[in-house]
């Protein structure tokens, strides 16, 4: 069945562009204008949002859960574990903590700094730069003994985690959490994850 993705770059498509890239999937691209949605597009998106991916007859959106469904095309299991293993009780559990752990505090955060200086609400950053730090901290312990979030194998959470994890490198706010860098880094240079940033 054909693939399809709708995105914008610089955006959380750019996650399910690299999952694609890394499970080698053909697909099309279709760039979005952000300013300006395609006709019919709320048929796809309610919220008329990126990403959409289409798969044959039915469209999903939601980045996560996007990339939770594509993983699951793998025969041989490399990208998700197994449905009902320990390790994939361990992947969904490190793929919500992104989405609803991590994720909330980075938007929070980048929603006042993005503000000129003398309009931030210096509360809501020093609160949310907070809230990221206390989150990242079980992360970081993972990390000291592993590559990845489920020991060796690079999975659909990684690449959920790498894309936080790369925006929070680059608000400055992962200074503090030498094995989430560090991890991020590795991500970020996995030749899929380049290829997936390409406008
Ligand atoms: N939780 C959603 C968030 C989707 C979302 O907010 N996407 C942003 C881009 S990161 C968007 O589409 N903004 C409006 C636009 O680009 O037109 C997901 O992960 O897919």
């Amino acid at each position: 069945m054909a693939l399809k993705l709708y995105y914008v770059p610089r955006t959380r498509s750019a996650r399910a562009r690299w999952l694609l890239e890394e499970m080698g999937l053909p697909h099309e691209l279709v760039r979005l204008d952000p300013k300006s949605k395609p006709d019919g597009y709320d048929k796809l998106h309610p919220l008329q949002h990126v990403p959409v991916l289409v798969d044959g007859d039915m469209a999903i959106f939601e980045s996560a859960a996007i990339c939770l469904h594509l993983a699951d095309k793998d025969p041989e299991h490399r990208f998700a574990p197994a449905p009902g293993s320990i390790e994939r009780a361990h992947y969904y559990q490190w793929l919500f903590y992104a989405v609803t752990e991590i994720e909330p505090h980075l938007v929070a955060y980048a929603a006042e700094a993005r503000r000129p200086e003398a309009e931030r609400l210096h509360l809501a950053v020093d609160a949310a730069r907070g809230k990221l730090e206390k989150a990242l901290r079980p992360l970081e312990e993972l990390l000291a003994s592993r590559p990845f979030v489920l020991g060796d194998r690079f999975t659909a959470a990684d690449v959920v985690l790498g894309s936080l994890l790369d925006w929070a490198r680059s608000l400055k706010l992962a200074d503090g959490f030498p094995n989430a860098l560090a991890y991020a880094t590795r991500l970020h240079a996995r030749p899929a994850a380049a290829r997936a940033r390409a406008d």
